[in-house]
């Protein structure tokens, strides 16, 4: 218990403030477009982002990667997971299917 306090408390403290990383990270669709808009992700193992969209306010209705062949729609206020592996360092990017919002997941 008490060890695993101490690594929660290292990775807290690895992290830049407002910067997201992991295996699971969840990303919102808000007026803004995708939130965060920068994640961070390690290279070589499966990740999955959990994708909410929270308003009808953008024209955001869809998850595209086109670089994965992911398209996936986001149905209002319901989370949709996207799992793949990256498998080599470097910025993936995804949109709206217009192209317009656009989010980048960055493979460490
Ligand atoms: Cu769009």
């Amino acid at each position: 218990m008490l060890l695993g306090w101490t690594i929660a408390l290292a990775i807290g403290c690895a992290q830049t403030p407002k910067s997201v990383s992991g295996t699971r990270i969840a990303i919102s669709v808000t007026e803004n477009g995708f939130e965060p808009k920068v994640v961070a992700v390690p290279a070589g193992k499966p990740v999955t982002l959990v994708v909410t969209r929270h308003t009808d306010e953008t024209c955001v209705r869809d998850f595209v990667m086109a670089e994965r062949n992911i398209s996936k729609p986001l149905p209002l206020e319901r989370p949709v997971e996207i799992t793949f592996t990256p498998e080599k360092p470097g910025d993936l990017t995804y949109a709206c299917a217009m192209d317009m919002f656009r989010g980048t997941v960055r493979v460490e």
